[in-house]
């Protein structure tokens, strides 16, 4: 355990080994990865490796085994290990808030201590387990009974951000393991739209509402919770005894949740030291555990669990969440490439960019550096992303031949759990054909070849060649699982959060806080009165002036076109 600060370190940039790969890097420019391959055939072999479940191909990537012990160097002079200890060990590693980062300890076994300021809180998260266990059985058998004695039949998760994404991805990647008689919706948009449409779908006699927000003064949910109460007690002749059968809720706020009128005993608590983004494998979870059922809701935070371990004992160099994380550095300040694709070739996982969005641009979307000082370095690439092969009827022509290169990580999962074996064949051939159609490209020769076998004539060749030239050399990594499963989703998400700590820990970033989305909420504010009021004022510049100034007109007028 670390009980004194680690020493400062100078700049990213100015560090030996960060000079050391840009000099490599002037050499790595103009290497071409179908070169890579020739030259070595066993790049494979020495470029993949497996962890917790999962197998990572990284093989791909425009770098070769000196680039791989530069970037291990640099890791190891920018204190990685130690910082990762110092996570684990309950240092408070979130700075500006002054905070532990421990939700590495939501998914320990029990009796695993966990130390936070001298005190073990594994006891308390345990603790929470079985809260979450009792009452997850209960809905799903059927015990638990609404207001007018009918067994619950549909969930609805209000809560946004870290208290939305996480339930909602997993709810779709894990829907193979769901309850048979159980729906579940995800309201999080203030839009009123969201909810509106929502509540149009339940019974309220049957509806068990799971009220998600770590502060619970969230303008979003909080708004969402009481049109939802609201709408409840119109059905329930406003008695608001009622609520105590289909109200719970998930927080770290009593006293805010007391005063929305939810029985303390259905109020399921989670800690500040646990990041709303970090936050699926705490009470947050609720509405995984009731669909899925405990046991496996226990097997997801065994399976992050498993990569946690892999984290912490993995030497660097066979370290998996640390290389995707070297590599990407690699990828973003060395060669320049400014986004990154997420492509999971699984149906299930379609929401997980979503979720792996708020992870890493949430977490690293900064650029003042620990110290107070702006960094001269770009820091998180854009991550973006969706289902194979949806992706590549719509967008992969830039991906292939526009402009700028992005990076992409395929996701393919090896067993399907449909029975239809030709689609999973074309499946993982579409994820597998991309990759080396990424890798290679087709050069001119290759075009010209092609379409003189087709009996194309060399006028028209030279005419068309240059549009059907691929050049290639577009990195990617394939991470590969046997089967999605809540124990693969757990250590797959594990691999990214433990990325992302490694990423902001090489930029030299806090990634822990998430000050860049208070201005919007605070600017909402005297909007919203400025809306509502009657009288205009214009407090604004001409542009915000004028967008209140039509949006008034259309609210009081109270007409539609
Ligand atoms: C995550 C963020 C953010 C948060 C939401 C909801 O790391 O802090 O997405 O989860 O703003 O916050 P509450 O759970 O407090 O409602």
């Amino acid at each position: 355990m670390h009980s004194s600060p680690l020493p400062s370190l100078p700049s990213l940039t100015t560090s030996a080994a960060f000079l050391a790969l840009q000099d490599h890097c002037t050499e790595a420019k103009n290497w071409h990865l179908r070169d890579l391959f020739a030259s070595a055939p066993t790049r494979f072999e020495t470029m993949s490796m497996q962890a917790a479940g999962l197998f990572l191909d990284y093989s791909k990537n425009r770098l070769n085994q000196k680039t791989l012990q530069l970037l291990c160097n640099l890791a190891r002079e920018r204190q990685v290990e130690a910082k990762r200890d110092a996570m684990f060990a309950g240092e408070k590693i979130n700075l500006t808030e002054h905070r532990a980062v421990l939700h590495t300890a939501l998914r320990a076994p029990r009796n695993q201590a966990f130390v936070l300021d001298g005190q073990d809180i594994n006891h308390d998260v345990h603790a929470v387990l079985d809260q979450i266990k009792a009452f997850s059985e209960k809905v799903r058998s059927g015990a638990w009974r609404g207001y007018s004695g009918k067994a619950i039949t549909d969930i609805v998760n209000i809560g946004i951000g870290g208290s939305d994404l996480g339930p909602k991805m997993a709810h779709s990647a894990l829907r193979e393991f769901a309850h048979p008689n159980l729906n579940f919706h995800f309201v999080s948009n203030i839009d009123g739209h969201d909810v509106d449409a929502t509540l149009a779908k339940v019974d309220p006699e049957s509806t068990l509402f799971i009220i998600a927000s770590k502060t619970f003064t969230t303008q979003d949910t909080m708004l969402n919770a009481h049109s939802t109460r609201n709408w409840f007690l119109r059905h329930a002749d406003g008695d608001t005894s009622k609520l105590a059968q289909h109200f719970v809720a998930i927080s770290s706020n009593q006293a805010e949740i007391q005063r929305f009128g939810i029985d303390p005993k259905n109020m399921f608590v989670f800690w500040d030291w646990v990041g709303g983004r970090y936050s699926v494998w705490s009470a947050i979870g609720l509405s995984i555990a009731i669909m899925i059922g405990f046991e496996a809701f226990s097997a997801f935070l065994a399976g992050a669990h498993a990569m946690d371990v892999h984290f912490q004992t993995a030497p660097l160099e066979s370290n998996m969440p640390i290389l995707l994380a070297l590599i990407g550095l690699w990828n973003r300040n060395f060669l320049g490439y400014a986004s990154l694709f997420v492509a999971p070739y699984h149906q299930d996982l379609r929401r997980l960019p979503a979720y792996l969005q708020q992870l890493e641009m949430e977490s690293n979307g900064k650029s003042v550096a620990n110290d107070g000082r702006q960094v001269n370095y770009p820091t998180c690439p854009i991550l973006w992303g969706e289902a194979g092969s949806n992706n590549q009827h719509a967008y992969f022509q830039l991906l292939h031949q526009g402009g700028d290169i992005i990076p992409v990580d395929f996701i393919a999962v090896l067993k399907p759990s449909h029975h239809l074996p030709q689609h999973h064949t074309a499946l993982l051939a579409n994820c597998f054909a991309q990759s080396e159609a990424f890798m290679r490209g087709k050069n001119a020769q290759e075009v010209h070849d092609e379409l003189q076998q087709q009996g194309v004539s060399e006028q028209e060749i030279s005419k068309f060649l240059p549009h059907k030239i691929f050049a290639g050399n577009r990195p990617s990594n394939t991470l590969l699982m046997d089967a999605l499963t809540p124990i693969t989703l757990g250590a797959l998400l594990a691999l990214y959060e433990h990325k992302t700590m490694v990423q902001g820990v090489l930029w030299g970033i806090n990634s822990f806080d998430q000050y860049g989305v208070e201005l919007g909420k605070q600017l909402a504010k005297n909007i919203q009165m400025e809306l509502e009021a009657q009288a205009h004022t214009e407090r604004h510049d001409s542009s915000t002036n004028g967008l209140i100034a039509r949006a008034k007109a259309s609210l009081h007028t109270n007409t539609i076109k």
